[in-house]
């Protein structure tokens, strides 16, 4: 805990810019106003990075701008597909000129949860692949500096801010645990499936070649199950293999709310 604070700190002293990458699926659970509070106190400028856009609807993108704006100046961008990474180069630089920050060096910090795609999102604005990444969580192990040319220096940092241990669910909706680090794997699958019944059934439905009409979420494990064919020895459907390959299908964006 002492150290996540540390180095938050170090890098919001270091830098003239703050970033805030948040999932854009999740921005609410993915925002940290502790790291927010820590920014404004210092009077730095920052801007949320909604990522992983290509995973929701305009519709869901427009609702968080309007509930973010009033905390910072938010945009879109998806790092897999590099849109919106133009406009938040831009961004920086009119924060830059605003802040009279455009002689020498322009550090950008980039502050978030473990997977939320900061260095992803720093390679779509340099154009290139010069910040490791992974969808294994925690793959950034220290700070690191970031080359993106027109003066703008980014600073990527391991995504150390701490979920609530407790907090299995989210760690699996975000892709911080795979399906085989899980303990509750089927009651993780049960909550995506509730997620894409009321926000998108049809992924379900195309991606499993079922069609879901009255079930409930177990429901439609099993249906998935009989349809994949996952059954035990004695022919039960193999609840759990179902919840591995939902939550890995979530986990690559094969299933998109
Ligand atoms: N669909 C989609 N996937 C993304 C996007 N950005 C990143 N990812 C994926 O999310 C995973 C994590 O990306 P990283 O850029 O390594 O995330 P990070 O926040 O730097 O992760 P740590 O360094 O482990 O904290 C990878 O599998 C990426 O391919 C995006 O915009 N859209
Ligand atoms: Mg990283």
């Amino acid at each position: 805990m002492a150290s996540y604070k540390m180095l938050v700190n170090d890098v919001i002293k270091k830098a003239d810019i703050l970033l805030e990458i948040v999932d854009a699926r999740f921005p609410q659970e993915t925002r940290n106003s502790h790291v927010e509070n820590d920014i404004i106190r210092t009077g730095k400028p920052f801007i949320i990075v909604l990522n992983k856009c290509d995973l929701v609807s305009k519709k869901s993108l427009d609702d968080s701008k309007s509930a973010l704006s009033s905390i910072a100046p938010t945009v879109f961008v998806s790092g897999k597909d590099r849109s919106g990474t133009t406009i938040l180069r831009h961004k920086i630089m009119e924060i830059a000129g605003i802040n009279n920050l455009k002689d020498g060096d322009i550090l950008v910090g980039c502050l978030g949860y473990p997977n939320v795609g900061k260095s992803s999102v720093i390679n779509g604005v340099t154009g290139r692949h010069r910040a490791g990444t992974s969808s294994i969580s925690g793959y950034t192990k220290g700070v690191q500096l970031v080359n993106a040319g027109s003066n703008i220096k980014f600073i990527d940092t391991p995504g150390v801010i701490p979920f609530d241990e407790h907090d299995e669910c989210m760690q699996g909706l975000l892709g911080i645990k795979d399906a085989t680090h899980l303990k509750d794997t089927l009651g993780v699958a049960l909550r995506m499936i509730e997620i894409l019944c009321a926000e998108n059934k049809a992924a379900l439905e195309s991606l499993y070649n079922i069609t879901i009409e009255g079930q409930d979420t177990y429901g439609i494990v099993e249906l998935i199950g009989q349809k994949s064919n996952f059954l035990k020895k004695k022919g039960e459907i193999d609840e759990m293999r179902v919840a591995r390959k939902v939550i890995d299908d979530w986990q690559k964006g094969l299933l998109v709310a």
